[in-house]
């Protein structure tokens, strides 16, 4: 056990991130053996924001007490930063992405987008790609990283975009490849989406496509992807 906990710890300091994953996996049949060790990495390693949201949630699993209060400690909103540069707060959107309530992790987050936009788009419930274009950096990425952080990387704008790029930037194709649409049938909503991590990269948090892609192609080429991740 001592060897088994030592070399999945060396496979999550020396890695790629699915390896790391997989190693948190294997981890979490040990718990709560490599606890202590996985919060100390918590604060050290530099991990991609899926593994450390995939961490934090195994540890806030665990019964311990002694884990648990260091961990409201050093992270007393989450392990993601809730930066708002609009006053915002991602408080609720944390705790249901923690506890991948994703569904209404997808509705709330339409709601935020409206409420960065302004009382305007709050009342329409939905967004003008002007709007988007506005969207402070920082609140763009603190939802972005919440969406990352507790889908073990799966899900998030920047996913999306990273997804998008690769196909040359072609729409039809990432439709269908984050199961937007099938062939010629567009995915209903809100039945025919996938709420769980059995969906493919990329398929949440869903854009609504009634009134065209000038929407999601602002989002994906919003200013705040082309910043140095924080
Ligand atoms: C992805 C093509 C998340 C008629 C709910 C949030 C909203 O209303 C009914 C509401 C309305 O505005 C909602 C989400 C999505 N849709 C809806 C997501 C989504 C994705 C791809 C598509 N949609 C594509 C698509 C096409 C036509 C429609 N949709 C129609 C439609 C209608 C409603 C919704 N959609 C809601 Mg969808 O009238 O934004």
């Amino acid at each position: 056990d001592t060897d088994l906990l030592t070399s999945l710890t060396t496979q999550l300091t020396s890695s790629n991130e699915k390896r790391q994953l997989q190693a948190l996996d294997d981890l979490s049949a040990l718990m709560p053996d490599g606890g202590e060790k996985l919060l100390e990495l918590l604060k050290t390693a530099t991990w991609a924001w899926g593994v450390k949201g995939r961490a934090y949630e195994l540890l806030t699993e665990l019964g311990d007490a002694e884990i648990k209060s260091a961990l409201v400690d050093q992270y007393p909103q989450g392990i993601v930063p809730l930066l708002s540069e609009k006053g915002l707060d991602y408080q609720p959107l944390q705790q249901l992405l923690q506890h991948h309530d994703y569904q209404a992790a997808d509705d709330l987050t339409l709601k935020l987008l409206c409420q960065l936009a302004g009382p305007a788009a709050q009342k329409r419930g939905w967004l003008y790609f002007t709007e988007v274009e506005q969207f402070p950096i920082p609140d763009l990425l603190t939802i972005d990283h919440l969406w990352l952080a507790h889908s073990q990387g799966k899900f998030g704008y920047s996913v999306q975009r990273q997804i998008w790029l690769g196909l040359g930037q072609n729409w039809s194709q990432l439709w269908e490849k984050i199961n937007w649409r099938q062939g010629k049938k567009w995915t209903r909503w809100p039945g025919e989406f996938t709420w769980d991590l059995s969906a493919p990269r990329g398929h949440l948090p869903l854009s609504n496509q009634l009134r065209g892609i000038q929407v999601i192609n602002a989002l994906l080429n919003h200013r705040a992807w082309s910043q140095s991740s924080t």
